[in-house]
């Protein structure tokens, strides 16, 4: 028995962070994954699909979101199971109760409202830990799994729960954190056979039985192998678990770290810029560091200016800038301004390099080698 395992679409996430360009294509491409999921879940011959929370950015969304999820799931060969995470739990103002959800959800699309044993396909059972509120303040993977009777023989059951396992969880007073060594008593008792959880965006692999098969479109830079489904197969018999994770993202965050000392380490990140394939899908924050003089400053600024207009998004991040732009004796001697700008930029450098106002300073400097480079290109 074959199915994916999917969690945290977030559809409808805002990402602010992008131009009016690109965000509108990002937020086309979370809707497309669903396509692609659905699409492996043909390939592989998959019984259904289950996503594990946070389909949903929160349960106040534009309705467009909702018909243009049922547009992509619509097209998905086989029963897609939805289980209310944080960002979309069951309460009173749920986006699952939306007349917009409930008066046009396709009919394979299910929502696992009630927690506890569902049977999904013959000889296979859902055990749903939904989330009813923001903050359920208990364990819910842990309450549900309480109840379990023994697997049924010939049958595979699917445990689908949301939130942070104890191991990795970063509040250990949080009363929602899914106790783990509970959990892997009951998938060791054979009550399910394997658990598939929402709240992490990066793939990961808990134990050969826990998993987070993370957001199929990255959300955030500091994932860490996000994009991907997990295609989980279960022998009825054995109850052998197998698990493939399969990409189907398009999009890519990317964080490059680069200390920039020379006129050769900006060609290196011109390089490193140039190999990135899908620019358009691809976002890149910099962290740059290092001192450069003006002219390798100016290359700098020439390379980013071009490469703005390919990617997706080029950003510094400022808070990991720290290049320092110090004038070195050709800078203005190859330019050639003369006269009383001469000493205004000898008295500049020497605040550049030593003062307390050396990053006025620097910022001057700037200013002034461009444009005296403009006027003397200008003037050719
Ligand atoms: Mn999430």
């Amino acid at each position: 028995m074959r199915f994916i395992a999917t969690a945290d679409w977030q559809l409808g996430m805002t990402a602010h962070y992008l131009g009016d360009q690109a965000r509108p294509r990002y937020l086309q491409a979370r809707f497309d994954a669903l396509r692609r999921i659905g699409e492996v879940a043909a390939e592989y011959d998959a019984e259904f699909i289950v996503a594990c929370g946070d389909v949903f950015e929160t349960n106040q969304l534009d309705r467009a979101v909702i018909t243009r999820t049922f547009e992509a799931l619509r097209q998905v060969p086989v029963p897609v199971w939805l289980l209310p995470g944080n960002h979309d739990p069951l309460d009173a103002a749920s986006i699952y109760d939306d007349p917009a959800f409930t008066s046009r959800v396709p009919e394979q699309v299910h929502v696992l409202r009630e927690p506890g044993v569902h049977a999904v396909a013959p000889g296979v059972e859902l055990v749903a830990a939904p989330w009813s509120s923001k903050r359920p303040g208990r364990d819910l993977v842990g309450q549900v799994c309480a109840d379990l009777d023994p697997t049924p023989p010939g049958t595979v059951r699917v445990l689908a729960g949301h939130g942070a396992v104890s191991s990795l969880s970063p509040d250990a007073d949080d009363a929602a954190v899914i106790d783990q060594t509970a959990l892997e008593r009951v998938l060791n008792g054979d009550l399910a056979q394997v658990a598939v959880l929402g709240d992490r965006h990066s793939t990961t692999e808990v134990t050969p039985r826990i998993w987070y098969p993370g957001t199929p479109e990255v959300t955030d830079r500091s994932e860490v192998d996000p994009g991907n489904v997990l295609v989980i197969e279960v022998d009825p018999r054995t109850h052998e678990v197998r698990v493939e994770r399969v990409h189907v993202g398009s999009w890519a965050f990317t964080v490059i770290e680069k200390p920039l000392n020379s006129d050769e380490d900006v060609t290196a990140l011109e390089d490193r810029l140039a190999e990135v394939d899908a620019k358009d899908r691809t976002l890149v924050w910099l962290k740059l560091s290092g001192t450069l003089t003006m002219a390798e400053n100016a290359h700098l600024e020439r390379v980013l200016d071009d490469d703005r207009a390919l990617f997706a998004l080029l950003a510094t991040w400022e808070r990991h800038l720290d290049l320092a732009v110090i004038p070195d004796d050709h800078d203005f001697a190859d330019l050639q301004v003369g006269g009383f700008v001469d000493d205004g930029v000898r008295e500049l450098i020497g605040l550049a390099q030593d003062s307390a106002r050396s990053a006025a300073a620097q910022g001057a400097l700037r200013l002034l080698y461009r444009l005296a480079r403009d006027t003397e290109g200008g003037a050719a």
